[in-house]
């Protein structure tokens, strides 16, 4: 079955680049940029890939991402994750990247941008995979810091598709970011932001209703709102799931606890991604075969959700 989940044309539109930094390469640029890890080798990070929540996990993934100082590095990092595009058949990608989790560390802007969007350009030139880039706010930071990292990007407006919103959702509502969201809109970015993973549904209504996304990254907690699921349905609007990523930051005990095709079934617009494929165990064929194997997914099932992702996408 990996065969045929792979065969099939999909679309990315949930991942998060700084995620998908495999430790081998995490280590390469770690030696290649004389950065000391409190981890021996590669077996030992893995192995700390253990989490109870959402927060374990960004603890680790912001110090992973702190070997990340050239455009080299960030060229190299987006460029193995195309390839892995390519050899999933991911045809379409709309991937996220953190500015402030770099230019709080001292990387400029530009340095970050240059590097991802230079391999984004080649993997459309070289691989044939469409894509566009989307500029993620750290909700755990204020909004004013998020008004700053705004103003650095309305210079190479064009490099991007979208504004986003991710890291700690819990006591971080899209509220919060109710004015810099306003004011990307007006600049012509789209919206996106990550609700209703650890979140409650009232989080989704906020970003639909004061953020005007266009889609909502996460969502699975809108099966706990009736009225929710209605609107969700009624307009159409794109769930970017990642059920590896569930499982792994324990929004669902186990696999076969996962509501995805439920929603499918009631007809949400939900899709499959990977989300932090480096840290999460897989990219998005895995996710696709996780499905299959704890959840009885059918082929058919497999290509509305894969159908969907190329309907959902905002390039
Ligand atoms: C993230 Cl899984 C997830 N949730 C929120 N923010 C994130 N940043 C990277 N992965
Ligand atoms: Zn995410």
């Amino acid at each position: 079955m990996y065969a045929w989940f792979n065969a099939l044309p999909k679309a990315e539109l949930h991942l998060h680049l700084e995620g998908s930094l495999e430790p081998e390469l995490l280590f390469a640029l770690a030696e290649r940029n004389k950065v000391a890890l409190p981890w021996p080798d590669v077996e030992s990070l893995r192995k700390a890939y253990a989490f109870n929540n959402l927060q374990e996990f960004l603890d680790l993934y912001y110090q992973g991402a702190n070997v990340l100082r050239t455009e080299q590095d960030f060229y190299d990092l987006t460029w193995a994750y195309l390839c892995k595009c390519k050899e999933q058949n991911v045809v379409h990608t709309e991937p996220f990247f953190d500015p402030q989790t770099h230019t709080d560390r001292g990387i400029p802007f530009e340095t970050v941008l240059s590097g991802i969007g230079q391999a984004l350009e080649d993997g459309r030139k070289r691989l044939g995979i469409g894509s566009g880039l989307i500029l993620s706010f750290l909700r755990h930071l204020s909004e004013e810091e998020a008004h700053r990292t705004l103003d650095q990007a309305l210079p190479f407006r064009h490099a991007f598709i979208a504004v986003g919103l991710d890291s700690s959702e819990k006591g971080h509502p899209p509220r919060k970011f109710r004015q810099v969201f306003e004011r990307a809109r007006a600049e012509g970015f789209a919206a996106v932001a990550h609700a209703g993973e650890e979140g409650p549904p009232e989080y989704i209504w906020e970003a639909l209703d004061l953020l005007k996304v266009r889609r909502i990254d996460h969502g699975v907690r809108a099966a706990e709102d009736p009225r929710l699921l209605e609107r969700l349905i009624d307009e159409q609007i794109p769930l970017t799931v990642c059920p590896l990523s569930n499982v792994k930051l324990r929004v669902f005990k186990d696999m076969s606890e996962h509501n995805i095709l439920k929603l499918l079934e009631m007809g949400v617009k939900v899709t499959v991604n990977s989300d932090d494929p480096a840290y999460f165990g897989g990219y998005v064929t895995e996710n696709f075969v996780a499905l299959q194997e704890s959840l009885g997914m059918t082929c058919e099932q497999a290509e509305r959700l894969a159908q969907n992702s190329l309907d959902a996408r905002l390039a």
